[in-house]
């Protein structure tokens, strides 16, 4: 299946097109809240609920995108210095977070 289905708009003026506005330091709350077993790292399923609560409505496919992404010596988690690029890369697209 291809994997450009286009989940998330592209918004040039603002990061708040939901009700809530996410700043980077809200993101890092909410990823590391997900951090269940507080080992400094996301599993997918936890970048995947991360990303429910943020309102992403194909958090799965989401969580995938961004594993894929950032996951960069493709042990299937996101450790700290990972972490930093998911978030830049969530803020750089400006997800339209609650649609
Ligand atoms: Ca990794």
């Amino acid at each position: 299946m291809g994997r450009d289905t286009p989940i998330f708009n592209v918004e040039q003026h603002t990061k708040s097109v939901g009700s809530v506005p996410f700043t980077r330091e809200a993101l890092v709350g909410v990823f590391n809240r997900h951090d269940k077993n507080n080992d400094g790292r996301l599993s997918k399923s936890e970048l995947k609920e991360a990303f429910e609560e943020i309102g992403s409505r194909c958090s799965k496919v989401r969580a995938s995108l961004e594993l894929h992404h950032a996951d960069k010596n493709h042990n299937g988690f996101i450790d700290k210095g990972e972490f930093e690029k998911l978030i830049d890369h969530v803020l750089k697209h400006n997800y339209q977070f609650g649609g």
